[in-house]
Formats: C-alpha cells, sequence, structure tokens
C-alpha cells in the first residue's frame, strides 16, 4: 500500500467521525442566508457546502490546508497535492513514494494518442484536454468496482486510484495536446527521472538550457492548483462527482467549465493587452504612455485584464510570486517589462474609479508573459496548463468527498414567480 493511501486510511475515520458530531451536535445552526440578488446573481457568497482543501482569503489570498499558497511556492505540485488531500506536507519518504506511483502509471494508453489525432486540426487545445480525459473513463477502477458492489465506506480507495492515474497521465497527454495541435511533431516520452513538473516541461519539448522554464512550470502548477469549492470548475467537479460518476467524468466536467472565457481564460487575455501594448509602442513604452492606454481601455468600456477580483483585496500573493520569478529571470524583456510597470501604474488609476473593489493585479496579470518568455507563444494552449494544475486540487476534493460520503447535490432552485410572491409583488399562485 503506498504511503498516501495509508495515511488516508487512518485518517478518514477520524474525519468522518468529525463530520458525524458536527452535524449531529449542531445541524440546525444557519451559516448563512440568501437574499434575492443572490439567487439572481450567480450565488455570491452563500455558504452551502464544505471544501476542505483551501479557502480563499479576501487579504490573504488562497490557503491552501492553512499554509499561504505564497509559502508553497518553492514546493513541487504533487507534494501540494499530498498537503491537499492529507492535511500536511509530506515527508521525503512519502514524496518519494507518490512519485514513484505516479512515475509508474505514467504510460498513456495507445487510443488517446489516435483519438487526439483523429481530431479536427482546429479542435480547441481545451476541448483536446477535456475529451481524452472523458475517453480514458473505460480505465475507471471506481466505475468497475462499484458495479462489483463496492461498500460506501471504500468508495474512496478506487477514487484515489482513478485520481492517481489521471494525475500521472495528465502531463503527457496536456504535452502531447500542444506537440499534436500545433505540429511541434510527435508526443515525447516521459522522462521517469523527473518530478511531475519537470517531466510535463520536458515533454512540451521548448528549449529550456538553463532550466529555468522547468521550474517556472513547476512553480505555475503548485500556484494554480486549487481555489477554494465555489469555482466553476472545482463546483462542476464536486456536482458531476457527487452522483458518484467516476473522476474520468466529474474533472472532464470540470475542464469544460474552465475553458470559459470567464473563468480560466483571463491569462490569455492579459497576454493579448501587453502585446498590443508592445505593438503599439514597439516594445515597452514609458509610464505616461502607459497610463495613457490604460486611461483608453478604460474609456472604451473595456476592464483592464489582469486586475481586480471577486474575492481578493490585496495583490494576489499568486501574482507577487510570479512576479518574482519574473525580475529574476525576465527582467530585460519588454514584455515582463511592460507586465511589471502595468502592475505599479494600473492600481493608481482603477482606485480612481471608486466602483472597483479590487484594483490590484491578480495571477492572471503576469504569468501569460513568461509563457510567452519561454517561447510558449501559443495562447489558446495556456488554459491546458492551468486545468494540468487545478486537475490537482479537483481530484483532492474528489478523494475527500467520497471519503466523507459527501451526498448527491441538490440545492433548491425556485422560480422567478415565487421570488415576487416571496417579497409580496405578486400574489401566490
Ligand atoms: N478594469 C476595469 N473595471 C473593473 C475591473 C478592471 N480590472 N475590475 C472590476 N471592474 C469594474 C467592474 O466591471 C464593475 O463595473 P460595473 O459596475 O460597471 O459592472 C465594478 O468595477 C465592480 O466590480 P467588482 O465588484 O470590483 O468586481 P467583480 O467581483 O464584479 O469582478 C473580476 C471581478 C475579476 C471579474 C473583475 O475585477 C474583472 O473583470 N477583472 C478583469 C478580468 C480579470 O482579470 N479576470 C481574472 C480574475 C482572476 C481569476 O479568477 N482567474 O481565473
Amino acid at each position: 500500500m503506498s504511503r498516501l493511501k495509508e495515511r488516508l486510511a487512518t485518517e478518514i475515520p477520524v474525519l468522518r467521525e468529525e463530520a458525524r458530531q458536527l452535524v449531529k451536535d449542531h445541524g440546525t445552526t444557519v451559516i448563512s442566508e440568501v437574499t434575492v440578488a443572490q439567487a439572481f446573481g450567480g450565488m455570491r457568497g452563500v455558504k452551502g457546502f464544505v471544501c476542505d482543501t483551501s479557502v480563499v482569503d479576501p487579504e490573504k489570498g488562497v490557503i491552501i490546508r492553512g499554509i499561504p499558497v505564497h509559502d508553497l511556492a518553492q514546493r513541487l505540485p504533487e507534494e501540494v497535492f499530498y498537503l491537499m488531500v492529507t492535511g500536511e506536507l509530506p515527508d521525503p519518504e512519502s514524496l518519494a513514494s507518490l512519485q514513484n506511483d505516479l512515475r509508474r502509471r505514467a504510460h498513456v494508453p495507445e487510443y488517446i494518442w489516435d483519438v487526439l489525432k483523429a481530431m479536427p486540426r482546429d479542435a480547441h487545445p481545451m476541448t483536446m484536454f477535456a475529451a481524452a480525459i472523458l475517453v480514458m473513463e473505460r480505465e475507471s477502477e471506481f466505475r468497475r468496482r462499484y458495479a462489483e458492489g463496492l461498500p460506501k465506506d471504500e468508495y474512496w480507495i478506487p477514487t484515489l486510484e482513478d485520481a492517481l492515474q489521471l494525475l500521472a497521465k495528465l502531463p503527457a497527454i496536456a504535452a502531447g495536446i500542444y506537440r499534436i495541435r500545433f505540429r511541434k511533431g510527435e508526443p515525447l516520452l516521459s522522462d521517469a527521472s523527473l518530478d511531475w513538473g519537470g517531466d510535463y516541461a520536458q515533454m512540451l519539448g521548448l528549449p529550456d538550457p538553463t532550466g529555468e522554464f522547468a521550474n517556472f512550470m513547476r512553480l505555475f502548477l503548485t500556484l494554480h492548483c486549487d481555489h477554494e469549492g465555489g469555482n466553476v470548475s472545482a463546483f462542476t467537479t464536486h456536482t458531476v462527482g457527487s452522483a458518484l460518476s467516476d473522476p474520468y467524468y466529474a474533472v472532464s466536467a470540470g475542464m469544460s467549465g474552465l475553458a470559459g472565457p470567464l473563468h480560466g481564460l483571463a491569462n490569455q487575455e492579459v497576454l493579448h493587452f501587453v502585446l498590443s501594448i508592445h505593438d503599439r509602442y514597439k516594445g515597452a513604452p514609458s509610464d505616461d504612455q502607459l497610463r495613457q492606454f490604460v486611461l483608453e481601455t478604460l474609456h472604451d468600456g473595456r476592464v483592464v485584464p489582469g486586475y481586480g477580483h471577486a474575492v481578493l483585496r490585496v495583490t494576489d500573493p499568486r501574482f507577487t510570486a510570479v512576479h518574482q520569478f519574473g525580475a529574476r529571470v525576465a527582467a530585460e524583456d519588454d514584455v515582463f517589462r511592460i507586465v511589471d510597470r502595468l502592475a505599479v501604474i494600473v492600481p493608481a488609476i482603477l482606485k480612481e474609479q471608486h466602483k472597483v473593489k479590487d484594483p490590484w493585479p491578480n495571477v492572471d496579470a503576469g504569468s501569460g508573459a513568461l509563457l510567452y518568455h519561454f517561447g510558449l507563444t501559443e495562447f489558446d494552449y495556456y488554459t491546458v496548463l492551468f486545468g494540468v494544475s487545478r486537475a490537482l486540487g479537483m481530484s483532492a476534493q474528489l478523494i475527500i468527498n467520497r471519503a466523507l460520503g459527501t451526498p448527491i447535490m441538490r440545492p433548491k432552485s425556485v422560480s422567478t414567480n415565487w421570488i415576487k410572491a416571496k417579497v409580496g409583488s405578486l400574489a401566490p399562485a
């Protein structure tokens, strides 16, 4: 038995008892109310379910199992996966055990390549990514064991198995999608001597003489791995998984949500913005020119991409980590210099707009510029990188939910007429 599985086998009975006791002692305590504005407004701020892998604090950003993500910036993504699932960072032996487990499972079945190569030449990389995960569903241990009559107490075991299979193969699949879709050549083989993020970087096949691209990939994969439970991709994964659809179904569905322009596509939007500045001024402009460009953007009724957040009210610590990395490896790069100056100029302008609740840079303000710096210039691919990282959080949440026996999701919707009757503007039917 792997160390991660051993650890979970000890931990899960404690978690179950804790949840059972909380519901028994405080089951009727009210933790949230819902207003009409929230019912029409995407349920913003409604506290209605539990997610323990991470929380997003308005002042501190994402906190993973009690540790602010900035303090995890030097950690490998697989270490953070272990942290999300168990609540503790792995010791060296547990990390080695997890890495060996992932390597053992890294081989991608041949039919995945057949499917990906048969897809239309203009298929979006996220369509290819979600499709590859879904096609692999035939491998599901959860579905097989469930059909055999798996007891509820053991649901987490094949869920863990499916999650590890999936996570082990995602770097090769995602890198293969890059190579197939952008005609870079055949998918490259996994290198068993590398860590999860380093191997992904290697399989993309971009030149990396200094090793800094691999370092950036590790950082990117760690920083984007989880953002509590209510964002579109996490919530979708949670909901689909709650029907006991296996992790292949649930993660593929989550990826379809991540593909939306309001969710996972923002770093690509930022890069468009930064490159349009670069193109107009033929390089890095002066601060006055930047100010002018930002004011024009606002005047045209557009948002400044990479700034603002629905929850955060400070500079996103994930931006700080990316920015520090960029200042070290790309300080002379004009595209990065624009990002660097924007981080000073934009908040001052947005503050004057008063209505903007958070004028500070978010995680997406810098990451696209660094990917571009390293030669990953195909914008359409950026959300796949995000997806590989987010699969860590989605999988961790699924494992915990199956361990706790989280029931099928079924919030109550109401009709507009019901609301009108409730507020007194319509007599009940
Ligand atoms: N530029 C200009 N105006 C902005 C703005 C920005 N960067 N951020 C917010 N505003 C405006 C809003 O459009 C809104 O205007 P209206 O009242 O006229 O509609 C007003 O300020 C109040 O918005 P808010 O309450 O501060 O922000 P929201 O919670 O509604 O939205 C967003 C948060 C992130 C969507 C928003 O700040 C935005 O559009 N930012 C730019 C796009 C972006 O960077 N998205 C990535 C976010 C990070 C992420 O989650 N990635 O996955």
